[in-house]
């Protein structure tokens, strides 16, 4: 005769057994142990038949209890043992994705490099980076900037368009990277100090032209700010930049977008294959430059008579020529790995005013 205890003690024997299976064939052999066909609490169940109607009352709902509390410590601890399972081949199949640094194989793009360096000279300035699309719309990369509709100017800079959409704009593969200063100019508060590097397009292709080449501008925006802040700027930059004292001279010029406009030359000479910039009686158009226009200002929601400031522009590509004295602008995106590998920088020297840029 079974009684109560020993439904009490079947479960509690069950129970540890269930407890000390410690993978999931031992954990089955319990379970076949007591619950399959010929099982102990199986064999119980079957003797239910012969009880006297008053025992199977109450017997009848102590084994089926019986069964589900054992079922469900089985399931319980199965759930252990497969996440433990699992643990364990995670572990065991876990695979090392990083590769040794191998600086044979991995280098910065020159023009990379020039960026990065002008980025660390212009935060030693109190300049931020900011970035833009480089598809952009036609008054981001001219409006804004003074060029009036059907001004001469937009042909001038050889626009790479897009079909017209279906509100009838035709969008433009940026010419400059200015609209990222216009967005920053309508979507923050002066004081503004930031460049602004990056690809720009035009389409024009020869000897010293590529479609696509790389710009960085700048741009400072705050009260009473005039030339003598841009020349300073400027020629902090330039000497930092070049790793030397450069000589510089400022040449009226004329862009859309400032008023009065500059470019800047260095002084330079050539030794024999290179260039060296600094010395000698030749002068060198380096970069373009000037007071941010009125207009520029009025269409970024400034007030002129409250906010003044300059920018300037600059080609990456050439300036990264001069300083590290390949030969060849086409050169430059032609994807080659030997001229990458003997061109290229490790990408573990970060450019460092202190250790030196480069
Ligand atoms: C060059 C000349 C220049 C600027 C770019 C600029 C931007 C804004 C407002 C006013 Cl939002 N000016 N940029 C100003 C002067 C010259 O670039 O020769 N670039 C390669």
């Amino acid at each position: 005769m079974t009684d109560m205890n020993d439904i009490a003690a079947l479960k509690s024997k069950f129970a540890g057994l269930i407890d000390e299976a410690n993978d999931l064939p031992a954990l089955d052999a319990v379970r076949v142990a007591a619950l399959g066909k010929k099982g102990e609490i199986s064999g119980l169940m079957s003797t239910l038949g012969k009880m006297s109607p008053d025992e199977k009352k109450v017997m009848g709902p102590a084994l089926n209890g019986l069964k589900k509390d054992v079922a469900l410590l089985v399931e319980t601890r199965k759930s252990v043992l497969e996440h433990i399972a699992l643990e364990a081949r995670l572990a065991s199949e876990s695979i090392d994705i990083s590769l040794p640094v191998n600086i044979k194989t991995g280098a910065l793009h020159p023009v990379t490099q020039v960026m990065e360096e002008m980025a660390v000279i212009f935060a030693d300035m109190g300049f931020s980076v900011k970035e833009g699309p480089d598809i952009e719309d036609d008054f981001h990369n001219f409006t804004a900037l003074n060029f009036p509709p059907g001004h001469p100017a937009r042909d001038m800079h050889d626009t790479f368009f897009f079909p017209e959409d279906e509100n009838g704009e035709r969008k433009v593969l940026r010419t400059h990277t200015s609209p990222v200063q216009i967005r920053t100019m309508m979507s923050e508060e002066p004081p503004i100090r930031i460049i602004a590097p990056g690809r720009t397009y035009r389409c024009d292709s020869d000897q010293t032209h590529t479609p696509m080449f790389h710009q960085v501008e700048g741009l400072v925006i705050d009260k009473g700010t005039h030339m003598g802040h841009l020349k300073g700027c400027l020629m902090e930059f330039i000497s930092a930049f070049f790793e030397t004292d450069v000589d510089v001279q400022f040449r009226p010029h004329h862009f859309p977008f400032t008023e009065p406009s500059a470019e800047m030359d260095v002084r330079y000479e050539r030794k024999g294959e290179s260039i060296a910039i600094g010395t000698g009686d030749k002068w060198m158009e380096i970069l373009g430059c000037g007071m941010v226009h009125p207009n520029v200002l009025r269409a970024c929601g400034l007030d002129p008579d409250v906010y003044q400031g300059f920018a300037f522009g600059m080609g990456v590509d050439r300036l990264a020529m001069l300083k590290y004295g390949m030969p060849d602008l086409r050169d430059m995106f032609n994807a080659d790995p030997r001229w990458l590998s003997h061109y290229g920088f490790s990408p573990l020297l970060q450019a460092n005013l202190a250790a030196g840029l480069s």
